[in-house]
């Protein structure tokens, strides 16, 4: 079992041993009770609960054990024994608690009971529901709503996320900023752009069919563990995978599959990748522009000499925009170019394309390493570039396939959270709930901070997350944060956005996914929707961590009536109720995608809304799939400079986003800190560091603003030169709040320029 060494570069396969070793600390950490145990066996399946973790689908006929250490993770961390009660914050001032690690404040287990901010003695003191919903109520009476933001984490249910957005609407504002502004909205705004559709357009089958997994950007092992089984059976039938990733992460080279009683005994794995490029950071537009020229030069000579097309060219004639442009450009390019802007090998890059040649159905997957940089679009744009090529959008086993992050972040915005007015029904919610909704844009998160900033945004209401450890610039954003009204979260566990208040603040604490959701017609289910655009029922039974906590569908409901004017048509508390009345509003509101929408809550599986694109009906502006000339190589937001460094900033295998499980990146093989900067060893040679060396990262941005980071310890790590690697969200002060992608305004956490101060 050499696995479970603790070793420094850890060489063992992802899942495995160590997988099991992760959870074990697990339970010994959260204490979890026995019914949190046996939630974890419903966990994932159809009627049972769905995990809290990614958002990768749930299939219909799941493993024994559908869940991964990381979701296991994620659901006993919410089961936890432990209790975050009204006494620790009589013993505890908010400016004390400000000097804790974000390991430390959710340690202190599951809020219990509404607080609110007692500004006199720095404290936070108990208050009751009807006090707390009554003063939430007179302030944002008080407030014009322009100057109102409501956050939203893509964790909260669809029932909940459209009442949110509905409140949001009826008070005033489309200010309805979601995580997925900080994530995928590259995304959603990207593949709108050139595909007219903003969700990915493969479904589970897919994986089932291709030929080739083209994989950028996305650290599986740790992010959506699960997604390995289907690349295992994927790789078993003999598909290639290709990989672009600056760092070989492990899951991704190899896979030990926990349930299989075989592998564990035997100490076989699978390799995944069958190719694994190490990309620069920010360097995945050159390699697609290179792998699209050898693709052309290979269309070129299997005409001339076999007159046999490597291109769809009927797919091409009768379904896209813009080819002629893009061949002119790669044919154009040099290859010296390529390698430089990539870092890669022209070798490797016509190996890669060849794979690409060969294949009949191939699918593109993708994470943050794509979406997190200024550039995010370009690189959305040169992927569909290549896959447009041979047709590879709207055909069985081929496909774009974006992982998302929160389990439900896909579908808070299928369900009206979004700042984008254009994106939402309007007119039929007007009609349903007789209101006139604001029709002026509203802010996502970039352009919320900049107001809050500037002093134009006075209240924030957070529904789940931890938006201030989240964002950018931190150190000026905490500073700003103070100067507004009224602040609310509403939340599960203690985080730093909860230390950071408005004059006015409430923390709200709710039920958890998992926990039993009595409301008085019965017990309640919510729905989610995965990555795959697949919706699923989740029935919560465990009992709630605390008598006092309510569900984030009762605690929107209650604000909404305490600030609203009173309309017929608004039935607060019957929703509350009876969740299946919002699914009922729901299906109104989007009769195609949910139509039956109450009846099929529990289809294994989850059923299936539809996308256009797979059909190959292009909702674009030309009407037809776009293809994209880039506008640069280089996915960065500032060029090369002598100390300059790309940052990437990660998440190790033992946190979920904000939420710091423990100090071990079992599959990094970094153990016992989060405090590192990793580094290519001839780099660290070259910079005149020497390894286990504590060193700062001060921005580098040219902007005349200083952001420093301190107390990192040089860790050698096989990075490509140039690019350094550290955590998320302890670096998130050096990420500059315009540096962003261009067309979505996502902030590019990937390709941050800093210098290193020994
Ligand atoms: N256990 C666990 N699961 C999670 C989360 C978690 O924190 N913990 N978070 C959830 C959320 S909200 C999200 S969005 C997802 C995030 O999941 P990922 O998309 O995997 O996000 P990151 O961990 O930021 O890792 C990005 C990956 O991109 C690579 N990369 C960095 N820069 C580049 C580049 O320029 N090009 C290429 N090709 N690759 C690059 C990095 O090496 C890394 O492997 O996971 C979700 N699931
Ligand atoms: N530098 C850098 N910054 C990043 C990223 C990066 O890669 N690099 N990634 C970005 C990405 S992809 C994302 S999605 C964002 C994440 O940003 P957020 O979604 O805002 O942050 P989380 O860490 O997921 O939120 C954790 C908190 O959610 C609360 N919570 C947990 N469960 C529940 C629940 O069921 N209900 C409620 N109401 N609250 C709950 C708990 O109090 C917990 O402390 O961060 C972004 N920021
Ligand atoms: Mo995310």
């Amino acid at each position: 079992m050499a696995d479970e060494k603790d070793t420094v570069h850890y060489e063992g396969a992802a899942g495995g041993w160590g997988s099991v070793r992760g959870m074990t600390e697990v339970l010994a950490r959260e204490r979890p009770t026995p019914a949190a145990l046996d939630t974890l066996r419903r966990q994932n399946k159809p009627g049972g609960f769905m995990c809290v973790s990614c958002a990768w689908t749930k299939p219909a006929h799941p493993h024994t054990f559908e869940f991964c250490e990381n979701g296991a993770k994620a659901t006993l961390w919410e089961n936890t024994t432990r209790r975050c009660t009204p006494e620790f914050f009589a013993k505890h001032t908010v400016t004390e608690l400000k000097g804790w690690k974000d390991y430390d404040l959710e340690q202190q287990g599951r809020l219990t009971h509404p607080l609110r901010y007692d500004r006199a003695f720095d404290k936070y003191v108990p208050c009751s529901w009807d006090e707390a919903f009554a003063a939430i109520g007179t302030e944002l009476k008080m407030h014009d709503p322009g100057s109102t933001v409501f956050y939203a984490s893509g964790r909260a249910s669809l029932e909940t996320s459209y009442l949110y957005a509905l409140f949001a609407r009826m008070y005033g504002h489309n200010n309805l900023p979601d995580s997925s502004n900080m994530c995928h909205e590259t995304t959603s705004v990207g593949l709108k752009k050139v595909i007219g559709s903003p969700v990915g357009t493969c479904v589970l089958e897919d994986l089932h069919k291709c030929d080739a997994i083209f994989f950028f950007g996305h650290n599986t092992g740790s992010n959506a563990p699960r997604l390995l089984h289907p690349l295992q059976e994927a790789v078993r039938r003999g598909v290639k995978i290709v990989t672009f990733n600056p760092i070989r992460e492990t899951g991704l080279e190899r896979f030990k599959n926990p349930q299989s009683p075989v592998e564990m005994l035997t100490g076989k794995h699978t390799d995944i990748s069958s190719l694994y490029l190490q990309v620069k950071a920010g360097g995945d537009i050159a390699a697609l522009m290179g792998m699209i020229k050898h693709v052309l030069a290979a269309e070129e000579r299997k005409w001339r000499e076999e007159k046999v097309h490597v291109l769809d060219v009927d797919f091409l004639a009768q379904h896209t925009n813009g080819f002629e442009e893009v061949k002119r450009y790669a044919e154009a390019l040099s290859w010296d170019e390529i390698e430089r802007e990539s870092g890669l090998a022209r070798a490797d890059l016509e190996e890669a394309a060849d794979v690409y040649v060969d294949a009949k159905r191939t699918v593109f997957m993708y994470g943050m390493g794509l979406t997190q940089h200024v550039h995010g679009f370009e690189n959305l744009a040169a992927m569909v570039n290549l896959a447009l090529l041979k047709g590879n959008i709207g055909r069985e086993g081929a496909g774009i396939s974006p992982i998302r992050g929160h389990s439900n972040v896909q579908g808070q915005r299928t369900v009206g959270i979004s700042e984008k007015p254009e994106l939402v029904p309007l007119d039929k919610l007007a009609e349903q709930f007789g209101f006139e909704p604001p029709r002026e844009k509203g802010l996502n998160t970039v352009e919320a901070c900049e107001k809050i900033i500037s002093g134009e945004v006075k209240a924030f209401i957070g529904l789940g997350g931890n938006f201030v450890r989240a964002i950018p610039e931190q150190v000026k954003m905490e500073a700003a944060w103070q100067t507004m009204r009224l602040t609310v979260q509403i939340a599960t566990k203690l985080n730093r956005s909860h230390l950071i208040n408005g004059e006015v603040a409430y923390l709200l604490p709710c039920l958890g996914r998992s926990e039993r959701d009595a409301q008085i017609t019965g017990d309640q289910a919510v729905t989610m929707e995965d990555s795959l655009s697949c919706i699923h029922g989740s029935l919560g039974n465990i009992t709630p961590a605390s008598a006092q906590l309510k569900s984030e569908v009762a605690i929107v409901c209650g604000m909404a009536k305490a600030t609203l004017p009173p309309n017929p048509n608004a039935k607060w508390d019957d929703w509350t109720a009876d969740y299946g009345l919002i699914r009922e509003l729901i299906q109104e509101t989007y009769p195609e995608m949910f139509a039956d929408f109450n009846a099929r809550v529990f289809t294994p599986g989850g059923f299936y809304k539809g996308n256009s694109a797979r059909e190959r009906i292009w909702k674009t502006e030309s009407g037809k799939a776009e293809f994209t000339v880039p506008k640069t190589l280089s996915a960065l937001g500032v060029g090369d400079k002598e100390g300059r460094w790309r940052l990437m900033t990660l998440r190790s295998n033992d946190q979920f986003n904000t939420t710091i499980y423990g100090y071990s990146d079992r599959l990094r093989g970094i153990e016992g800190t989060r405090d590192v900067v990793l580094m290519n060893p001839e780099d660290i040679a070259a910079a005149g560091l020497t390894e286990g060396q504590v060193v700062s990262l001060a921005s580098d941005a040219d902007d005349g603003e200083h952001r420093q980071v301190d107390g990192l310890t040089v860790t050698p790590y096989l990075l490509p030169r140039g690019c350094i690697g550290a955590y998320y969200p302890e670096t998130n002060s050096l990420v500059p709040l315009w540096y962003h992608d261009e067309e979505s305004k996502t902030p590019a956490s990937k390709g941050v320029p800093v210098r290193i101060v020994a």
